[in-house]
Order: structure tokens, then C-alpha cells, then sequence
């Protein structure tokens, strides 16, 4: 296996977020460990441990609630660096952690682990992947009962941290109707640990901390939380990355399931790729989202936009319109795929989820596209990936204009991508 310039440095800041089977995102920033951040360094583990891949799985898993959700954040140790811990969360899981969840990455890097187990012929593996196996089947069920009680064939989230994308223009108008009281004290640390202009605004985050309270009164209970939630989007991002991830559990299933489990998986996919299908809007070239409450589509330009490929086989005319707005967002800038293109008026190239690109982002995109045919403009975006985090370093963003690396540094998932987008 061909060795990266940079990739003892890679490993390096792994082994440093370590501690002891699971891999916090930064020092002190994100001192937990966060749901798809573990899933993607899982993938990043895969190239050169298998057994502390499988590892990072596990210990995720121990953050499970009984009804299947695995939450956002698993608080697996105390640290008074991040705002909001696990008193405002108040859940009432055995090992503390959030109440909202992420995208559902997981059964994609379970496949991933799996398959590096048998390549490199690491014992236990079917017993490893079949407990996990059975944890993600869990997640997948809760996903459709409670974000998609309606059967839409969409999952929604409740939540603009459980989509990952924060502060993306994506919520803007979703979030203006969530009201700026709260009963939690906010006392902010992300400002503390990197410059304010590049995060989200106060603003943005009473409304965060407002959602928090209205689902913590729900008792965390998943109707109840459907029923009383002032922000529910039907995430296009998210549920590409679970019919994919469904995928890849099918495959997984058939060494290691039962026909009903196939069945019901088959089930789950066909009714996840149906919806999807759906939102993507031939003028645009791109799908969009939908806002439940407000009953429209969300148009605002984002990376969501094209997560879609991951899970569906686009027809032709999809598929080169497309690329060709791919290659739209890419025009002028130094790196891509920016989170919001450069065209949008919400464009900072800066501020988090309104325009930096994210090695993880383009990891999805990258397979997308590679599952569509376009393996030229994959690989172009690799490349630009790999030399961002090679001049910049293992940040947590890079602005598309410059390729500036922002954020937290020595990040975990940028540390994986780099480590797979490379090779
Ligand atoms: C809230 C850890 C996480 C990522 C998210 C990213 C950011 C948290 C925050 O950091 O979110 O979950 O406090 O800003 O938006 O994608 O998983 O890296």
C-alpha cells in the first residue's frame, strides 16, 4: 500500500484524540465523542487498524438508547470545554449523552470495517460486524418510526445539529420561526476556542438552546417531540446517507442476516430511495429539501444538494446536469465543494456551514459521484482535498477562496479523510 506525505502525521492525530477506544474531534473544542465524526475516523482506522475501527464502532454503540436512536453526543468522560453537556441535555441514558442524533454514517462504515477486516483477515470480525450489525438495524428502525412516522419516504430532523450543517443557510427561514428564549443559561465555549466570525451567531444558538428545551419538556420522547417541534425539515443529506447506509447493510445481511432482516432492509431502501427520488428539482439541477412546517421546499444552495448521489443511480440527464452544477460551484474557487456556493447571497467563506469545505462533505460527494460514473471529477475533488489539508493541515474547514484551513486543527475526521480521500 502506497504511503502518504503526510500520513504518519495523519495517524498521529488520532492517536493523540484517543481516549481509550473512542476519538473526540479535536482537544477541548468537541471533548466527546460525536456520532458521524466516529463513523468517518472508523473508515480512517480501517487503513492501518482494523480491530481499533471496530473499536470506535463499539463504543459509539454504548451510547445507544433502548429505543434504537444513537445520539449525537456520547459524554464518556467530564470536561467543562464544550457548551452544552450533559446537564442540559438531561436524558437519562446509563452512559450520559444528547438527545438529538446525526447522520446515520455508521452502517456506511461498518461495511467499510467489515471488508477491511476480511481483506486483512482480522479474527472476530463476523462476530464484531454482526453486533453492530444488529445495533445499526436498531438506529435504521428508529429512524423511520420517528422522523418519518408519515411515511413519507424522508427523514426529517428536528434539530439543525442533528444534519451536522449547523448554521447552513439551509435552516435560515426554518430557524427564524424558533423562538430566541430559553430556560437553560447559554453560556457559550466554542468562541473561546476559535475566533467568533468563523462560528455560528448568538443568535443562531438560542435558538439551538430553545429547541433543546422544548424536547427535553417532551421527556425526550420521540412523538411527543414530533408533535411539539417548531423546526422539522425533511433532510435530503439525511436520508441519502441512511438509504446508502441501508444499502450497505443489505449487503452486509447477505452473509450475516436473516431473509426476514433482508427483507425488511430491502423494504426500508426501496421506500427511502422512492422519497429521495422525489426532490430533485430538474431546474435547479440539484434536490432540495422540505420544510415541513412551512410546506415548501428549501431552495438555498448547499452541499445537501448533491449527498443524494451516494444512494441513487441518476439517469443520464441527472446525472450531467449534475456534475456540470458541481463544476458551477467550483468555478473560481482554490479548493471545492464549497458548503454554499460563492453565487449564493448567504455565501461567507469563512463562518462554518455557509461556504468552507469539509474533507467529509467531499468524501460523499467524492463516492457519489464515483456510483454515477463521473470518476474524473471525483477524482479532482480528492486531489484538491488532499493538497488543501497537505498545505493548510488537519483542520476542520478550508475557505474554497484561499484554501485556508480553519476552525479547530488537528481534527480527527480530516486526519480519516485525508488518509482514504489519498489513496
Ligand atoms: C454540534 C464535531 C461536530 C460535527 C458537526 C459540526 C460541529 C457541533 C458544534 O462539530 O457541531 O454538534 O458544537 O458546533 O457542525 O458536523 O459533528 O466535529
Amino acid at each position: 500500500m502506497n504511503t502518504l506525505p503526510k500520513e504518519e502525521a495523519a495517524r498521529a492525530i488520532l492517536a493523540r484524540n484517543d481516549r481509550g477506544g473512542y476519538t473526540v474531534p479535536t482537544d477541548r473544542l468537541y471533548p466527546f465523542q460525536w456520532n458521524w465524526d466516529s463513523a468517518f475516523v472508523a473508515m480512517g482506522f480501517a487503513v492501518f487498524d482494523v480491530a481499533r475501527a471496530y473499536r470506535e464502532l463499539e463504543r459509539l454503540v454504548e451510547g445507544q438508547w433502548d429505543d434504537g436512536m444513537i445520539p449525537h453526543i456520547v459524554f464518556h468522560a467530564p470536561s467543562d470545554t464544550y457548551f452544552p453537556g450533559p446537564d442540559v441535555w438531561g436524558t437519562r441514558h446509563r452512559v450520559p449523552t444528547s438527545g438529538i442524533t446525526q447522520p446515520p454514517v455508521f452502517g456506511m462504515a461498518l461495511r467499510h470495517v467489515h471488508e477491511a477486516a476480511l481483506a486483512s483477515g482480522t479474527a472476530g470480525a463476523a462476530e464484531r460486524t454482526t453486533v453492530l450489525f444488529q445495533a445499526a438495524l436498531r438506529s435504521h428502525r428508529w429512524w423511520l418510526s420517528a422522523r418519518d412516522p408519515d411515511g413519507l419516504g424522508l427523514v426529517s430532523i428536528l434539530h439543525p445539529w442533528e444534519s451536522g450543517s449547523d448554521n447552513s443557510p439551509a435552516w435560515d427561514q426554518a430557524l427564524a420561526r424558533v423562538p430566541t428564549t430559553t430556560t437553560t443559561a447559554i453560556r457559550r465555549k466554542d468562541t473561546g476556542h476559535v475566533d467568533a466570525s468563523m462560528r455560528p451567531r448568538d443568535e443562531d444558538y438560542q435558538r439551538f438552546i430553545h429547541l433543546v428545551d422544548t424536547y427535553r419538556d417532551c421527556g425526550w420522547d420521540p412523538a411527543r417531540q414530533w408533535a411539539a417541534a417548531p423546526f422539522k425539515v425533511a433532510d435530503v443529506q439525511m436520508t441519502a446517507i441512511l438509504a446508502r447506509a441501508t444499502a450497505d447493510l443489505i449487503y452486509l445481511a447477505e452473509s450475516l442476516g436473516t431473509d426476514d432482516e433482508k427483507a425488511e432492509l430491502a423494504r426500508m431502501h426501496a421506500r427511502l430511495c422512492d422519497g429521495l427520488a422525489g426532490r430533485w428539482r430538474p431546474a435547479l439541477s440539484r434536490f432540495v429539501d422540505l420544510d415541513l412546517i412551512a410546506g415548501r421546499d428549501i431552495e438555498e444552495p448547499t452541499q445537501a444538494a448533491f449527498i443524494p448521489l451516494v444512494a441513487l443511480e441518476l439517469d443520464a440527464a441527472q446525472r450531467d446536469a449534475a456534475t456540470a452544477e458541481i463544476e458551477r460551484w467550483l468555478d473560481g474557487m482554490v479548493v471545492g465543494v464549497p458548503s454554499t456556493p460563492a453565487f449564493s447571497p448567504a455565501f461567507e467563506p469563512k463562518r462554518y456551514w455557509r461556504g468552507p469545505v469539509w474533507a467529509v462533505v467531499n468524501w460523499l460527494i467524492c463516492d457519489g459521484l464515483r456510483l454515477n460514473g463521473a470518476e474524473d471529477l471525483a477524482r479532482r475533488i480528492e486531489r484538491t482535498t488532499v493538497r488543501a489539508i497537505e498545505n493548510a493541515g488537519f483542520c476542520e474547514y478550508f475557505d474554497p477562496t484561499t484554501g485556508e484551513g480553519l476552525g479547530g486543527d488537528t481534527f480527527s475526521w480530516t486526519a480519516a479523510a485525508y488518509m482514504v480521500l489519498g489513496r
